[in-house]
């Protein structure tokens, strides 16, 4: 049920099944709000992962830059309210894995359809450092790139499957990650894709 990636980075293996019954339904109504999209990259790529926000705080990419916002870009509104759900999802995971008082003001909605890939990068558009990010895997599994601190160390391959989570603290919060192009599948409940939420401080 829990797997140390690092000192403090561990997967809490099936820790979200329990709350899916609340996060599910919230998920269908922020999306109807904020749908996916495929943001660019500033060098002008466009990203297979698509994506969407809730919470004060949402992450975007244009050719000017990676940013947190307040407002969709798309619709000049500003992002969907985080679920009460999901907050209490991001606080339990935090605090079982020694995190206490993780109040996150950002959650990142990835969206993988078969093929789509996150290359090696690092997390480092939050204001602090010190606040964990939690990261909760729904649908088709993955496998999860886990590196070091230099881009090119040596990274290890994580399998995530449909509800499992995993925070990152403290001396891991800024090693390099990515996942591997998603395998082809149906999920009973997802279908043919993966949905990853990734929580953060980020103001
Ligand atoms: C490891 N998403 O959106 S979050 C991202 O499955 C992102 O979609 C991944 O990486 C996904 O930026 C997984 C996992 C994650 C987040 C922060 C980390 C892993 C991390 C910080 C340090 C080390
Ligand atoms: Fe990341």
């Amino acid at each position: 049920r829990r797997l140390a990636l690092g000192p403090q980075a561990c997967v809490l293996g099936g820790f979200a099944l329990p709350h899916l019954g609340g996060v599910m339904p919230a998920l269908q109504a922020v999306l109807d709000a904020a749908p996916l999209r495929h943001l660019v990259t500033p060098g002008g790529f466009t990203m297979s992962v698509a994506m969407s926000n809730c919470g004060a705080l949402g992450w975007t990419s244009d050719r000017r830059g990676y940013r947190y916002t307040r407002d969709d870009p798309d619709s000049g509104r500003p992002w969907p309210d985080m679920p009460a759900a999901f907050e209490r999802l991001a606080t339990a995971a935090a605090a079982e894995a020694g995190f206490d008082g993780f109040v996150p003001d950002a959650c990142l909605i990835n969206r993988y359809a078969p093929g789509a890939r996150l290359s090696l990068h690092q997390d480092r558009d939050e204001r602090d450092f010190d606040a964990p990010i939690v990261s909760v895997s729904l649908g088709l599994p993955a496998t999860f790139l886990f590196g070091g601190l230099a881009r090119a160390d040596k990274a290890a391959r994580v399998p995530l499957a449909h509800g499992d989570v995993v925070v990152w603290g403290g001396v891991d919060r800024l090693r390099h990650h990515g996942v591997l192009p998603l395998k082809d599948g149906e999920h009973p409940q997802l279908g043919a894709q993966r949905i990853n939420f990734t929580f953060r401080k980020a103001g």
